[in-house]
């Protein structure tokens, strides 16, 4: 397979100004009829019109009406000799596809007896012969029948114009989008579907009719959905003056689905997974991912679809702005500062968990990436959670209102067109002019262009007699693959300085007059910056990069002391928070590096590891009554253990797991007490309400009663198991009876198996909720090496299904993905485990196969004998004959 570089951009030597399709939908066998009306881009040069295709069976062509004749050529369909005038011509191709047969999930494909469609990035070509490129732009209409008893809901984007009944039981409707898109915004959906429907009127005085459609059912599920909408309409008028544009929004709901959603115009897929929710079945997590999700795909529709992206390199324009909009949007209706704090722990948490990895790793690749083979591969964190760093801090340095002003700009600008991410950073450059993003425009952008995470390394000098504090910033960033060297990034760095008592100080830089407000944001933009602060009275504590204002790794000799009075005392509540992570970073590392024993076959480690001053500070954070109970569980929950590895050089990852089992267990035994009055202040949240408050609160009592039930296992109490047991027994809601299960299951208590055979058959006909009783057993800390078999016997469990994407992440991913402890054993089980699985997997679902693949993305760092045991396996499967390139480059590139 060969890689696409950037650099090759050409404008299309053709263009799609309407596509007219006609589907005569059939699971064996869809005719897809389709006539265009093409144009030559008389801009470039004369060319032959090549058209993708993928997996059909082209039945005919026809140019203005009369056969033609054309040539196959690498699946690419050849039509020399065109009109070549501006007019254009109708051309006409009638091809079938199987959608019964499509495993893959990406073109046509039925699941559970509905039609459904996915085309981004690249599926639209194995539904027909097209242009399949997202700067090609073009007016749809669209006509879909089929058998009205097995399909009587059909649907496809924009409005519906006609519908009615043919022969012989089938019926018919006809969708016409009134807005131009791109092929990969194209959806269809059919089948026996119902739904929840919403009529609104927005700002602009328009009506405008909301629609979920689900499997009948499922409709008492789908009000949470329905308000995230409603409330994703409101935000984006409010927030950004984006009204939305169609007369009828609709999302559907899908059980098979590579991703979490996709934003189609009008008619957004989804996966079940980001609607349905009840409090009976969904945690509050997935209440709050549904609104981030719901949130994300409409968003989409003005950073995504009005404006799209002229090139899949470009994907971070639409995908990280947009994941940016969804971050501010689920922040604002957090409500509270505190909230909004949680948030955004939660997301630099994903962000230096999976991000920073990725950008170490042999897939590291700049958000805007300068080439791939598989385009599917690069819907990664980098282009998505990095992107939104990135377009977070060119909000940090426009402020609100001159980002506001930006984005209005760049739709003046640039709406109904496919663009670029220069574009977009022109756009917010140029209504800020002056601006610190605006004068230094070419060297920001290095953030689009250089991969790697770059290090900020701080240095502070202290002179009494001067009463000065001298702060030296220097920047760099590691090689990165095809990227040795790196220039210097624009890092806005926030930061205050505190007394030692914890007090905030009023900053004053040299040259300035007075003292000002005790946190500013400074811009590092070359190899290194100094600052210094005068009328320092005392030696200051600072704290640096406040709310994680970009996207680097801080280099800080903090000393403990330091960091228990940013622990105690920071405004900030990211870096209160991060003091709290350094100090447990800083034990762990010490007790990983030192001599304290610790089986590497996973057995326990009896140290104390933690000492009694940060075990104090924490338990004072347990008992502060002025914090929120969802920011005491952000810093009472203890580094991962992928984290943790990702400070190590070399890594012995059963070490890493005994470490922080050890650290798990000195926090449930040295704080019980406090555990026990965590538990009492704040298990009984009254009538469910999935808001950030009460979803709080119920995350600590989910924490307490998991440390509980370790302290427990440890002292042979009984008392806490038994009333866990009760709680999974009388929970009202899915948090609470499901933070219980975990608890048992966690801590290896011997009611676990029970409660889970009495979970199972409770939630037996809920997908969505098998999927957390697999995922709980694959993702439970290993003893002994008891989750592999485990693992291995829940892939014979009759309600295993590998096809299923949902299903193979909540069992395979979760072992090998999410639980390093258990996956990284040293006698290679799970490495060949993760081979076969990556094999089967690719026979039938690339994409979903080329995620697991990258679970071995960082063997490269592992310990001996885990390293060899690693190559081994990645051989094996870069080794296969019949590989879909999607994991081959993943496994090429880890070779490498
Ligand atoms: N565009 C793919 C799915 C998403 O990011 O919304
Ligand atoms: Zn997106």
């Amino acid at each position: 397979a060969t890689a696409r570089h950037r650099g090759d951009y050409q404008a299309p030597a053709w263009w799609i100004d309407t596509v007219d399709l006609t589907f005569d939908l059939d699971p064996a066998k869809t005719r897809v009829l389709n006539r265009m009306r093409v144009r030559r881009n008389p801009d470039v040069p004369a060319q032959p019109l090549r058209l993708d295709g993928d997996e059909l069976n082209l039945a005919r062509v026809m140019v203005n009406g009369a056969g033609t004749s054309f040539r196959m050529d690498a699946g690419q369909l050849v039509l020399e000799n065109l009109p070549q005038d501006e007019a254009g011509f109708d051309l006409e191709i009638f091809t079938t596809c199987a959608p019964e047969k499509n495993t893959a999930l990406m073109g046509l494909y039925v699941s559970q007896g509905t039609f459904f469609t996915q085309c981004e990035a690249e599926g639209f070509r194995r539904i027909t012969y097209f242009l399949d490129r997202p700067d090609v732009m073009a007016s749809y209409q669209v006509l879909l029948r089929a058998d009205k008893a097995a399909y009587p809901v059909l649907l496809s984007n924009g409005n519906l114009v006609e519908q009615g009944d043919l022969d012989g039981g089938r019926h018919f409707a006809k969708w016409v989008d009134p807005h131009k898109k791109p092929c990969y915004l194209f959806a269809l959906v059919a089948g026996k579907l119902v739904a929840r429907q919403q009529r609104i009127t927005s700002r602009t005085g328009k009506e405008h009719l909301l629609e979920v459609y689900v499997r009948p059912g499922d409709l008492g599920k789908t009000e949470h959905a329905m308000n995230s909408l409603m409330a994703s309409v409101a935000w984006d008028e409010t927030r950004f003056g984006l009204s939305l544009d169609l007369e009828r929004f609709m999302i559907v709901a899908t059980s098979d689905f590579n991703m979490g959603a996709m934003e189609n115009k009008g008619l957004n897929v989804f996966n079940t997974k980001y609607v349905l929710a009840s409090q009976a079945t969904a945690t509050d997590v997935d209440f709050s991912n549904i609104e981030s999700v719901v949130g994300h795909e409409y968003f989409h529709n003005w950073t995504g679809n009005r404006v799209t992206c002229r090139d899949w390199f470009q994907l971070s324009l639409k995908e990280g702005l947009t994941v940016f909009r969804d971050q501010e949007f689920s922040m604002d209706m957090a409500g509270s500062a505190s909230a909004r704090a949680v948030k955004r722990i939660e997301d630099v948490r994903v962000l230096r968990t999976v991000q920073f990895p990725e950008d170490a790793g042999p897939m590291a690749h700049p958000v805007r990436p300068e080439s791939y083979v598989e385009i599917n591969n690069f819907y990664t964190v980098t282009i998505y959670e990095k992107g939104a760093e990135v377009v977070r801090m060119m909000h940090t340095l426009v402020g609100r209102e001159g980002f506001a002003r930006g984005m209005k700009l760049y739709f003046e600008r640039h709406d109904g067109q496919a663009v670029t991410c220069d574009d977009f950073a022109a756009a917010i450059a140029d209504a800020n002019p002056g601006s610190e993003l605006a004068t230094r425009l070419d060297a920001f952008k290095r953030w689009y262009s250089q991969a790697g995470t770059p290090c900020v390394k701080a240095q502070g000098e202290y002179d009494a007699t001067a009463q000065t504090y001298t702060l030296t910033l220097s920047q760099s960033c590691p090689a990165t693959p095809n990227q040795p060297s790196k220039l210097p990034f624009v890092i806005p760095v926030e930061l205050g300085l505190l007394a030692q008592d914890g007090s905030a100080l009023p900053l004053q830089m040299e040259g300035e007059t007075a003292p000002g407000a005790s946190t500013r944001t400074v811009v590092l933009d070359a190899a290194s910056l100094t600052l210094r602060f005068i009328g320092v009275a005392s030696a200051p504590v600072p704290s640096l990069l406040r709310s994680f204002s970009a996207p680097v790794r801080l280099d800080y000799a903090y000393t403990d002391a330091e960091l228990l009075t940013l622990l105690a005392h920071d405004t900030d509540a990211f870096n209160r928070w991060e003091a709290g992570q350094r100090l447990m970073l800083r034990c762990a590392i010490n007790a990983i590096a030192g001599s304290a024993d610790a089986s590497s076959a996973g057995g326990t480690l009896d140290a104390e590891i933690m000492d009694a001053d940060l075990l104090a500070a924490l338990r004072r954070t347990l008992r502060d009554p002025q914090l929120d109970a969802a920011y005491k569980e952000l810093v009472l929950s203890l580094p991962s253990e992928s984290y943790l590895a990702e400070q190590l050089d070399v890594v012995d990852p059963q070490r890493v797991h005994a470490v922080r089992e050890a650290m798990r267990l000195q926090l449930a035994t040295a704080l019980r007490s406090d555990w026990e009055a965590a538990y009492e202040a704040s298990h009984d949240t009254g009538a469910y309400q999935p808001d950030a408050a009460s979803a709080g609160r119920r995350a600590l009592a989910g924490q307490a009663l998991s440390m509980l039930c370790l302290a427990a296992q440890h002292t042979g109490d009984a008392v806490w198991p038994g009333k866990t047991l009760q709680r999974f027994k009388d929970a009202g809601n899915m948090t609470d009876r499901f933070a219980a299960l975990a608890a048992l299951v966690t801590s290896g208590h011997p009611h676990a198996a029970a409660a889970l055979a009495r979970f199972h058959a409770l939630f037996k006909d809920d997908a969505l909720v098998i999927d957390k009783w697999f995922a709980l057993q694959a993702g439970t800390p290993d003893r002994g090496g008891h989750v592999l078999p485990a693992v291995q016997a829940l892939m014979k469990h009759p309600d295993f299904q590998i096809g299923n994407p949902n299903r193979a992440r909540s069992l395979i991913f979760s072992y090998c993905s999410a639980n390093p402890g258990a996956f990284h054993r040293a006698d290679g089980a799970g490495y060949r485990f993760w081979a076969d699985r990556v094999l089967a997997l690719d026979a039938i679902n690339p994409q979903v196969a080329a995620r697991l693949a990258r679970a071995l993305d960082r063997w490269s760092k592992l310990a001996e004998p885990w390293r060899s045991v690693a190559h081994t396996a990645i051989a094996q499967v870069a080794g296969h004959a019949k590989l879909s390139k999607d994991v081959r480059e993943v496994v090429t590139r880890a070779l490498e």
